[in-house]
């Protein structure tokens, strides 16, 4: 097992309905610490950045539409196999798919407003915390 750093977000629908610390209940229950977090704006061009490998589909234009729609909360967590276990207790990305207890079939409102992100893989992770987070802003 090793211990694991992956990158969160708690998009626009969670902070609107007031469900960050719900959610991070379900992170840190999960064994996952957050050892970074803050809520910011983002703008349009850290939107298309950070979701650049999805420029191509047909719901990019919407999806960086709803991220810059309201604040979000961007997260750093750490734990063992934190990149697999974050996206074990998110659920699948359809909360219609996600099985009972993660945090998509709790609180997603649809496919694309589906209150978080998680890097998929630890290389990712690393790439995305670095969009976000200086080295000494993660305190583990
Ligand atoms: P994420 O990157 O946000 O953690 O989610 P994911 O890996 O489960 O899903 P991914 O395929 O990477 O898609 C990124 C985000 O795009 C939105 N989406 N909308 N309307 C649609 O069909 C659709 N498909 C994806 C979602 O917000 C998804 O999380
Ligand atoms: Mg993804």
């Amino acid at each position: 097992m090793a211990l694991e750093r992956t990158f969160s977000i708690i998009k626009p629908d969670a902070t609107n309905r007031n469900l960050t610390g719900a959610i991070n209940a379900v992170f840190e229950k999960a064994g996952l610490r957050i050892v970074a977090q803050k809520r910011v704006r983002m703008t349009r061009e850290q939107a298309e950045t950070f979701y650049a490998v999805h420029k191509e589909r047909p719901f990019f234009g919407e999806l960086v539409e709803f991220m810059i729609s309201a604040p979000v909360v961007v997260q750093v967590l750490e734990g063992e196999n934190a990149v697999a276990k974050h996206r074990e207790v998110m659920g699948a990305t359809n909360p219609a798919n996600a099985a009972e207890g993660t945090v998509r079939k709790l609180y997603a409102l649809s496919v694309g407003e589906n209150s978080v992100h998680g890097s998929d893989s630890l290389d990712n992770a690393k790439i995305e915390i670095a969009q976000f987070f200086s080295g000494n802003e993660i305190v583990g």
